[in-house]
């Protein structure tokens, strides 16, 4: 877990190591901390464009379509997250996708994930 309040600064170098040992990454964002979570988000997704990124908290559970259209987020969580990141989690790692999706509670998607059944 990476807490970037704590650490006080936007360490690149340091998120893009720990993002390089991740199969998943999880960005939680307000309103406030928006546009410092989309920078890190889009840093990551330049990076390692198959590593999978999903963000929570109140800003994209309020504005999940802007956030997918300003941001490169594969997932967003809407509302609790506990219960529904560990169903993503448990998705990805069988490589179930759709309809498996749908019975992920708060979860959006891009339209890419979708595949043929
Ligand atoms: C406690 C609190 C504070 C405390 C924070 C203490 C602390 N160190 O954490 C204090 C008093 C410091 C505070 C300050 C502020 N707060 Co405040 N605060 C809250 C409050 C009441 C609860 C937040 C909380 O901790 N909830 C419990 C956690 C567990 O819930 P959560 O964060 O929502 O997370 C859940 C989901 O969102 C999701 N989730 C979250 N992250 C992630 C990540 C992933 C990957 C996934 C899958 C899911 C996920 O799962 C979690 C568990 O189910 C909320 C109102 C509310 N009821 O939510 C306002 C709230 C968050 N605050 C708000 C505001 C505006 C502020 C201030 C700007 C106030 C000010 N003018 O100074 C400051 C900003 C501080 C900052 N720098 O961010 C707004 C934010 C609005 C927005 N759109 O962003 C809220 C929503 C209140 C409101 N309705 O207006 N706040």
């Amino acid at each position: 877990m990476l807490d970037l309040i704590a650490l006080g600064r936007i360490d690149e170098a340091l998120i893009l190591k720990k993002a390089n040992s991740s199969n998943l990454v999880g960005v939680s964002a307000n309103s406030l901390n928006w546009p410092t979570a989309r920078l890190v988000v889009n840093k990551i997704k330049t990076e390692y464009p198959d590593l999978p990124v999903v963000l929570g908290g109140i800003h994209p559970t309020q504005y999940t379509e802007h956030v997918f259209t300003s941001s490169a987020v594969d997932f967003i969580i809407r509302g609790e997250g506990e219960a529904p990141l560990v169903k993503l989690v448990e998705t990805l790692r069988t490589k179930k996708r759709r309809p498996v999706f749908n019975e992920i509670p708060g979860l959006c998607w891009r339209d890419r994930y979708f595949m043929p059944v």
